[in-house]
């Protein structure tokens, strides 16, 4: 009986190793805060989905920096429980961002979100280094250009000179880095970016994002990062990590899918959604990386139920850590908006309200005193 019960334990120890995160990060000096919030993902996985949104605090439909607010807690009464902000332009020292986020409020926006308990999520959307265009400028030669060797490998080290100054100014109220998911060169499959699918082979952008982690890491010294490796839609594992650097410089993986185009109805959403988280929840046990939905939406929300019809359903039976959804910058004209979460009045708010109160989704309140960073 009792070296039955001992085998039943080692192998439930087996098993769930399979299933964990690495002891550590992929930086093997991340601060104690880093190290507490990377394990602490782990352990979430096994409670339930964190609901993310970009720019959440900066700005929603109809309004702009009034302090507190925040879409999600215009209709549910709660904030999100993962932030996700920008850092496109840091790099031209321009003093917004590429969404005309001024880098000052977004500093004092990752702080509140960290003061809370929230998870700090930065994407960068970073100009091409080789033309001076933007990051949807896909000349060819660009990541041979900036990696070591390369004409604009100055320059590039240069930029990150300054992502590194902004991380280490941010600081919670010890004096202790802020830890942040950093996730640079996203959608790394597709090919509208300089870094992405066919504008550099996939050894060079392993390179970069190798080159990138280690001058942060190791010249800088920034030691408050987890490093997300996220592509877009995708379609056998060997695709999804045939740009992969290595399971020594990753923590998270993730995808970005939008209902859109090729997922135009509820069911092919759910059914691609499907097959892909499956597929990154393997990838995850296998590589011992905690899977999150990087980027997510639905840009208008026209269906009044897409919440817990179409996107609780696409998403609740895998393990993911967060899922984010995109930012609501709101209407240009009645054509043309872009939102990918509600706002008070919304077609599909009160659908989010359920799926709010979804057991499987955490916000803020699920979060905040189970203590992330400690
Ligand atoms: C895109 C859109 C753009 C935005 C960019 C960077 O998906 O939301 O409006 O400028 O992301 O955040």
């Amino acid at each position: 009986m009792k070296s039955k019960h001992f085998t039943f334990l080692a192998l439930i120890g087996i098993v769930h190793l399979s299933l964990v995160a690495q002891d550590l990060p992929a930086d093997k000096k991340a601060t104690k805060e880093t190290i507490a919030v990377y394990r602490n993902l782990e352990k979430l996985l096994h409670e339930g989905i964190m609901f993310g949104h970009q720019d959440d605090l900066a700005y929603g439909v109809g309004w702009k920096y009034e302090p507190g607010r925040s879409d999600i807690k215009d209709v549910t009464g709660d904030y999100p429980a993962v932030y996700g902000f920008e850092l496109g332009r840091l790099e031209i020292d321009h003093a917004v961002n590429l969404d005309s986020v001024p880098f000052d409020k977004m500093k004092s926006f990752i702080r509140e979100a960290y003061d809370r308990g929230g998870v700090i999520t930065l994407s960068w959307h970073l100009n091409n280094p080789l033309t001076g265009k933007t990051a949807w400028d896909p000349a060819p030669g660009t990541v041979a250009s900036i990696l070591p060797g390369g004409e604009k490998n100055d320059l590039y080290e240069t930029w990150l000179d300054k992502v590194a100054r902004f991380l280490l100014a941010l600081k919670g109220k010890h004096g202790e880095y802020i830890p942040i998911v950093f996730r640079p060169f996203h959608e790394l499959n597709g090919d509208w970016f300089w870094w992405g699918g066919k504008n550099c082979t996939p050894d060079e952008l392993k390179q970069l994002y190798q080159f990138t982690e280690s001058y942060l890491r190791d010249k800088k010294n920034v030691h408050s990062l987890l490093y997300a490796y996220n592509t877009d839609k995708f379609y056998s594992k060997d695709e999804y990590l045939k740009r992969y650097p290595g399971d020594e410089w990753v923590d998270l993986i993730g995808f970005d899918i939008y209902q859109a185009y090729n997922t135009a109805s509820n069911d092919d959403f759910i059914r691609f959604s499907g097959s892909m988280l499956a597929a990154l929840d393997s990838i995850a046990a296998e590589h011992k990386k905690i899977p999150a939905l990087t980027e997510f939406g639905y840009n208008g929300l026209k269906d009044s139920l897409w919440w817990t019809n179409t996107f609780l359903k696409a998403i609740a039976p895998y393990r993911i850590s967060y899922a984010l959804a995109w930012r609501n910058a709101g209407f240009r004209n009645a054509d043309q908006y872009e939102f990918y979460a509600p706002y008070k009045g919304q077609l599909s708010a009160n659908d989010f309200v359920e799926f709010y109160k979804n057991e499987k989704t955490l916000f803020q309140k699920d979060i905040t005193g189970k203590r992330l960073y400690e």
